[in-house]
């Protein structure tokens, strides 16, 4: 049994003085209840918290801890690194570098631009789009998160749907007028968008693999017939991989799914968990940006030689082991399979959506394609079991509309351990 009198007494304190007492909302562990736990380190496969506790854990900072927390090869790169100074703000040999592996990495990028985080990386890949095509709309899917850009809070998946605000206040209508939003996997709903706005869409964007209303993945050929859509209709097809990249193949869902989409953003992994994000395409709409060409965006820390040292070592790590998506694969359905007898042995049919390292439980029978089909989830059942695993030790996305990840960290006896406080923590939630 977990007790954690530390982070309850330090999320008191933090009310005072942080919005909801965490930096950013799903932490705060209201979707789910009870008190967050406030980290001191992490290691392999395991979190530390304040009371002294350990947690193996399933959300990996949200995707890039790929080779589980702390990797050595990512320590000694930021270690060497640090002397040299923290941030210059001019150019440095180390971006060429991490530029050309992903160029060499992403099969559609041909040229990329670093910036700080995915939501910089979705707003600025957006704004490209319409520099690019001279229009103003855009195509998002209802329960897809893109970052916290105002014109993305439309329809928006993860903490948004947890929090219940979908639809943030202080995004103006003007710019909401402009989004325009489909379902999931309903090619035929975007075609009538399409047609309904003819030469004005500037950019479909979406996540490729859903991870952020929980875990739903594309249906055949709704990829493809995007691509071909946009081909069609000139329209600018964005992948946001922020979640996805270098995750899920070394190229990204992009790569396993074989669609190449126009521009793509990237995030956390490109940083070995450091602040990082970036966007990248096709040449010709990559030379948009200034001062190849005239759409604004820059920052200081864009390319920062600590966060570029990081990601360098990682991505370098992933490129010359492919091994590891195999072996991260073979981990998660280990994990998946499991879960699913131990609900058979329950009498329980509920949802596991699952591909690659990443995997969500649905408290629902029904199959999850889409925003709707995820909101048939018993969340009230999702906390009950949230918490039930937090006790066991295990820490999980704190919110039943976020993915999990499987590090490389969880070995064949954790898979059993994390099973056996599974099976106790579904009947326990059950049970309540
Ligand atoms: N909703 C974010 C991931 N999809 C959570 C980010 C965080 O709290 O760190």
């Amino acid at each position: 049994m977990k007790i954690a009198p530390i982070s309850e007494e330090l999320f008191q304190r933090a009310q005072h003085s942080i919005p909801g007492g965490v930096n950013s909302p799903v932490r705060a562990f209201r979707a789910v209840g009870g008190n967050p736990r406030f980290m001191v380190s992490a290691k392999g496969p395991y979190m530390y918290d304040e009371d002294g506790n350990r947690y193996m854990e399933f959300i990996n900072s949200w995707g890039p801890m790929i080779l589980g927390h702390a990797a050595e090869i990512v320590q000694e790169a930021v270690q060497q690194a640090i002397p040299n100074s923290l941030s210059f703000g001019a150019p440095t040999r180390k971006e060429i570098e991490i530029a050309e592996l992903i160029v060499d990495m992403v099969p559609s990028i041909e040229k990329v631009r670093m910036v700080n985080s995915g939501t910089e990386a979705t707003m600025s890949a957006v704004r490209v789009a319409r520099g690019y095509t001279g229009r103003n709309k855009m195509i998002k899917f209802e329960g897809c998160y893109h970052g916290h850009g105002d014109s993305f809070l439309i329809a928006a998946g993860s903490g948004a749907i947890t929090l219940g605000v979908p639809d943030s206040p202080g995004v103006t209508q003007g710019v909401a007028a402009d989004t325009l939003t489909a379902p999931f996997n309903d090619l035929e709903a975007v075609k009538t968008l399409v047609e309904a706005n003819k030469d004005q869409i500037a950019a479909i964007i979406l996540e490729p693999v859903a991870g952020n209303m929980g875990l739903v993945l594309p249906e055949a050929g709704f990829l493809q017939g995007l691509r071909d859509l946009c081909t069609k209709e000139g329209i600018v097809l964005i992948f946001d991989e922020v979640m996805t990249g270098f995750r899920l193949a070394p190229g990204g869902a992009q790569q396993l799914f074989g669609v190449t989409p126009d521009m793509t953003t990237l995030g956390k992994i490109i940083g070995g968990g450091m602040p990082v994000g970036a966007y990248g395409g096709k040449k010709e709409i990559m030379n948009f940006v200034a001062p190849a060409g005239p759409v604004y965006q820059a920052g200081t820390l864009s390319g920062n030689p600590i966060a570029m040292s990081a990601g360098m070592a990682m991505l370098q790590y992933l490129h010359a082991h492919p091994e590891v998506y195999t072996n991260l694969e073979q981990t998660t359905s280990k994990m998946v399979n499991g879960m699913k007898q131990n609900m058979q042995e329950l009498g329980m049919n509920f949802t596991i959506n699952h591909v690659g390292s990443m995997f969500s439980i649905f408290f629902t029978e029904q199959p999850v394609t889409d925003f709707e089909s995820a909101k048939t989830s018993d969340t009230a059942l999702f906390g009950r079991y949230f918490n039930a695993m937090l006790q066991r030790g295990v820490y999980l996305a704190p919110s039943q509309y976020e993915s999990l990840f499987v590090s490389t960290a969880i070995t064949d006896e954790l898979v059993q351990e994390y099973l056996k406080a599974n099976s106790e923590a579904l009947k326990e939630a059950l049970l309540r």
